[in-house]
């Protein structure tokens, strides 16, 4: 499953504000043949989250200032699909969710109201090979999850997301459990089912490549951001409970905090020590080879969903941990915070010349159009 969206430099996260976001659903004869919920709309839905913060005359707000390359773009209100808390009538059965996190920056830890199991059965890339049952799914800006739900009892729930570690993320209305999408499975009988096993993913090496690649992130100007934000009183809000007097002085650093230049923006966040710009010397990979690559940051301690493109790739390790099993699939974005670090395995099976490089950036879409991408050729 993949995002299809505006991928201009500088200005992808105000396009995808203003703009479409998609899903190309990629399937086969294996996916096909699992008996998979697969009635589009029916018992197979797709949910693409995102949040918004509207200006009085109905307009998006988006303002380029410290906050935004700081924390990225931060909503108010949730939408799915375009829509506010949309009702989605299905079959009634295993229910098929095609999740995506559209947002320019936002996190979202998924649950059901009435804490019904969440059937992960795979990610960005592709199936997972068994299903993962969880209470909660953590969604980062870039993600895409498909999962299954038993609704063969016919009873309406909500997904809900609840409120994620990084405080910022918590603002209201996201400080609580916030429903996103009510899906009331009244309709005729479901006819899909969740399978024991799903596919077969190649075996990880029991001794990794040496490492070729590390992309380390750099925030600029992060101590001035979270220096305002901390000023403002973000520290406050870490229970969760809203005091309204700090999310007011919150969200005016966030809506009113002036627009920087198109100087001050570019250099703000980088990779290895630079700030992107079309003309960055991309460095090269080797083409058809498997390849341990590591993503790691500077002091900053900010969440940083990492994607690169040509590649689906598989992650050795978070944190020095073995990935969690709904993370051990095909990924194409992998997100490490708190001083974290991430290994992947991964394969470039296209080359891409100077004309055309591959980018990898950070998904938090204002951090990419503040520098925090690099380009890289493949032969
Ligand atoms: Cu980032």
């Amino acid at each position: 499953m993949l995002w299809f969206h505006p991928h201009i430099y500088p200005a992808t996260a105000e396009l995808v504000i203003k703009g479409l976001a998609g899903l190309f659903i990629v399937s086969d004869e294996e996916s096909d043949g699992l008996g998979l919920p697969s009635r589009w709309g029916v018992d197979d839905i797709p949910l693409i989250i995102q949040d918004r913060r509207f200006k009085p005359d109905g307009s998006f707000f988006h303002r380029f200032n410290l906050a935004a390359v700081t924390v990225g773009y931060v909503g108010d209100t949730a939408l799915v699909n375009g829509s506010t808390y949309p009702i989605a009538k299905t079959a009634q059965g295993w229910l098929r969710l095609r999740i995506l996190n559209g947002s320019n920056g936002r996190s979202y830890r998924l649950a059901a109201s009435d804490n019904r199991s969440i059937h992960v059965i795979g990610s960005d890339g592709g199936l997972l090979e068994h299903p993962v049952s969880m209470k909660e799914l953590l969604v980062h800006a870039g993600e895409r999850f498909e999962v299954l739900v038993d609704a063969r009892d016919g009873q309406s729930f909500d997904l809900v997301t609840l409120p994620v570690d990084q405080p910022i993320m918590r603002l209201p209305p996201f400080d609580t459990s916030l429903p996103l999408i009510t899906i009331d499975p009244t309709g005729a009988e479901g006819a899909g089912l969740l399978p024991d096993a799903l596919v077969t993913l190649p075996s990880i090496p029991t001794t990794p490549p040496p490492l070729s690649q590390s992309l380390t992130r750099n925030m600029n100007r992060d101590d001035e951001g979270m220096g305002a934000l901390m000023k403002a009183g973000l520290k406050k809000l870490k229970d969760g409970s809203a005091d309204a007097s700090v999310a007011k002085k919150l969200t005016e650093v966030i809506v009113d905090g002036p627009t920087l230049s198109q100087a001050e923006r570019s250099t703000a966040n980088g990779v290895n020590g630079s700030s992107f710009a079309l003309d960055s010397k991309p460095f090269s990979v080797k083409q058809n080879t498997l390849l341990r690559w590591r993503i790691d940051e500077n002091s900053d301690a900010m969440l940083h969903p990492v994607h690169i493109h040509g590649c689906q790739f598989r992650v050795l390790s978070m944190d020095d941990n073995p990935p969690s099993a709904h993370l051990a699939g095909w990924k194409d974005t992998v997100a490490i915070s708190k001083g974290g670090v991430a290994e992947i395995l991964v394969n470039f099976p296209h080359a891409a010349e100077v004309r055309t490089p591959y980018m990898t950036h950070c998904h938090i879409l204002e951090h990419e159009d503040s520098g925090m991408m690099a380009q890289f050729t493949v032969s």
